[in-house]
């Protein structure tokens, strides 16, 4: 009785199939409710960063999420924080804003794509 039959073992296959293929949705679903704070988010589309230019306050976490075909990276100037890996499609990076001030980053593949982010006081 307690063999599997190769039906059952087929359903059980399915199943771990389809609970591995929904994980990355719930796990982002997690990830949202867990974090209720302000999203600051940087889209990278078209070779640019979008917005060019964001202000955030220090504490705050700013994601970059890449919307093109190619790899970007994010890569703080004067190494302000840690750089990115190599971004693939829909692949994101985030930090956490630091001390006040003004931070320039660019994409390491393609140095003319800058953008700038304004750390304020919480
Ligand atoms: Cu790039």
């Amino acid at each position: 009785m307690t063999t599997l039959t190769p039906r059952s073992k087929t359903i059980a296959l399915l199943c771990a199939i389809s609970c591995l293929s929904l994980s990355p949705f719930a796990l982002a679903g997690e990830m949202k409710d867990a974090d209720s704070s302000k999203q600051n988010k940087i889209e990278i589309k078209d070779f640019a960063f979008n917005p060019q230019t964001l202000t955030v306050k220090s504490g705050e976490k700013i994601t970059w999420i890449n919307r093109d075909e190619e790899p970007h990276t994010v890569v703080s100037v004067e190494k302000q924080f840690k750089k990115s890996t190599a971004l693939d499609t829909d692949q994101e990076f985030t930090i956490t804003a630091g001390a006040p001030g003004t931070y320039t980053y660019l994409c390491s593949v393609h140095p003319k794509m800058t953008g700038t982010i304004v750390v304020v006081k919480s």
